[in-house]
């Protein structure tokens, strides 16, 4: 069933990429079931206490995967997933993938504000929940959206189903009965399975854009992702995956991550939180061997390492990414967690690049690595498009055999976020370091990168703006020591007008916008200071800002 609203690749580009090996025609997380048939005893899952093996896995997939059938969800549709990290969404996640039904990846945090643009953008048929999450009630919530969007048919709850709906309401675990007869049902899914070159999943963009974008990723294009990952980042049998960011994620997702381990029959241990407190204790247990983290993440497992009362020695790699880390704590990590620390530099839109465990020392700490595939094309360009004489910073455009061509269901965002002829414009402004990899050393992107979580300016800007006081506003980021950036307002009144932090923040909870997005910091100006063509300038609001900012402390 094809997707309205997804670009796809050239058909010559897609012939070379088959021929060339990249893209292999199988559905996305197919090394599962080959690994189940293959040895089936071997632990896939470490959940607390529960193990689930390969053969489990494959079963569990398999009978959910049925069960969806029967709610109606059929090859081509899609759904909103939003679940804490464990194997129940491992299961969903890989039965969706056997009836071509593609999940549109949410987080956690985010509430209605978001799950209602991403619902709609994607016309998902179900919702799939917690029904509750540290103390917030996401069932009623999915509730609430699936009585006011007409493609939603079901809510499905991972917990206790109680909150009736228009549609049905399931409870996840029910549909996790594993099947009398499992090599009936799995030749009949064989049967229906998915075309490669079909949507497997939606991950959500780091977004520059007022409304969330999500990127249509394919079986063939991300099953490539993983598998190439986990062996630049040498994944094997005996690679113990932990799994500490938000599973959601294209980092742990696929980048090498879950999908990666799987592929290599490897085993994954499911975290719920990423404090150190409740990691460590498990790494020791698991004997985990590699996990992935972001900086503001990665900065608290060193402190807690520095107390040293547990046992981190199985861990040979600890990648960190997702947004800038400074080189002198990076030079730390190594030592403090006993492991090869590993850069990733990535993003939702494709492309991946990964410092390898034998560059020198000094790379790693310095570099964000370099692509995975010897078919990444990568060029650095000036602000007039023109490529960038060697060794000069530019903004970065890729395409590639992971990289898509356009956002799901935006032409007029793809005109900008695209080139005629197919490049990414990522807006990360980079170098080639004299090491061969690449060095971020900033953006043009119109977006917060708070601790890794990205938060679109224009987004921001678009819920302050409907306060009565505000005549304009603009969103920036300023500098944090835990998270790297903070959301900054900066509003101009209406005559007479007065506004603090607090009615900002209480506006963004009101529309359900997700926590991590409320601004941090309120600044209150006369005037923006503008560009020559008329733009809010918002580097020279940010100097401003920080010049009085230090200005203050020194008096201080
Ligand atoms: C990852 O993916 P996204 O889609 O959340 O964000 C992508 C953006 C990049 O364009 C860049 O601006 C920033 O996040 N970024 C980094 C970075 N890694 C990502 N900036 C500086 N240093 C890094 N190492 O963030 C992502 C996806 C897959 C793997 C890892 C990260």
């Amino acid at each position: 069933m094809k997707r309205d609203g997804v670009t796809p690749w050239p058909a010559e580009l897609a012939d070379r990429y088959v021929r060339q090996g990249y893209w292999r025609g199988k559905p996305l997380g197919h090394w599962m079931w080959t690994w189940a048939d293959r040895d089936g005893n071997r632990v896939a899952v470490v959940d607390g206490d529960v193990v689930v093996t390969y053969r489990e896995l494959a079963e569990y997939a398999d009978a959910l995967a049925d069960h969806l059938l029967d709610l109606g969800l059929h090859n081509g549709d899609n759904i909103l997933v939003q679940l804490p990290n464990g194997w129940e969404f491992l299961a969903l996640f890989l039965a969706c993938q056997r009836i071509g039904v593609a999940p549109v990846l949410a987080l956690l945090a985010h509430r209605e504000h978001e799950l209602r643009c991403l619902a709609e953008l994607a016309e998902v048929k179900a919702i799939v929940v917690p029904d509750r999450w540290q103390r917030f009630d996401h069932q009623r919530m999915a509730a609430d959206l699936a009585d006011s969007l007409p493609s939603v048919r079901s809510v499905i709850v991972l917990g206790e189903a109680t909150e009736p709906t228009t549609g049905s309401t399931v409870d996840l675990r029910s549909l996790l009965e594993r099947w009398q007869d499992p090599a009936r049902l799995r030749a009949r899914l064989d049967a229906g399975a998915p075309d490669p070159g079909e949507v497997a999943l939606f991950l959500l963009s780091g977004g520059t854009t007022g409304t969330p974008k999500i990127i249509a990723r394919t079986h063939d294009d991300y099953e490539y992702n993983a598998r190439q990952s986990g062996e630049v980042c040498g994944f094997g049998q005996d690679t113990v995956y932990l799994v500490t960011l938000p599973m959601g994620h294209n980092f742990p997702l696929g980048s090498p991550g879950i999908l990666a381990t799987l592929t290599h029959g490897g085993r994954v241990v499911m975290l719920r939180s990423p404090k150190p407190e409740v990691a460590f204790p498990l790494i020791e247990r698991e004997r985990a061997t590699v996990t992935s983290l972001v900086p503001a993440i990665a900065q608290r497992w060193v402190e807690a390492a520095l107390s040293g009362d547990h046992d981190l020695s199985s861990l040979r790699l600890v990648q960190v990414g997702g947004s800038v880390l400074d080189p002198a704590f990076a030079a730390r990590i190594g030592p403090s967690l006993g492991a090869t620390l590993q850069q990733v530099y990535g993003m939702a839109e494709g492309l991946l690049n990964y410092t390898r465990p034998d560059d020198p020392a000094d790379a790693i700490t310095r570099t964000q690595g370099r692509p995975i595939s010897p078919a990444d094309e990568i060029l650095l360009v000036d602000e007039a498009g023109d490529p960038v004489p060697p060794g000069g910073t530019g903004e970065l455009l890729t395409r590639g055999p992971y990289t898509p061509r356009g956002y799901f269901r935006a032409p007029e965002h793809n005109a900008r976020a695209f080139t005629p002829d197919g490049w990414y414009r990522s807006g990360d402004l980079v170098r080639w370091d004299e090491s061969g990899n690449l060095v971020v050393e900033g953006r043009v992107k119109d977006l917060i990168n708070r601790g890794g979580e990205k938060i679109s300016a224009p987004e921001v800007e678009a819920v302050v703006d409907a306060l009565p006081a505000v005549r304009r506003s603009t969103a920036i980021a300023l500098p944090d020591p835990v998270y790297g950036e903070l959301v900054c307002v900066c509003v101009v009144l209406h005559n007479g007008q007065k506004l603090t932090l607090s009615e900002v923040r209480a506006l963004f909870a009101d529309q359900g916008v997700a926590k991590f997005k409320h601004p941090e910091r309120l600044e209150i100006v006369a005037d923006f200071p503008l560009t020559p063509v008329g733009k809010v300038d918002k580097k020279a609001l940010r100097a401003t800002i920080l010049t009085r900012d230090a200005g203050s402390t020194q008096a201080a």
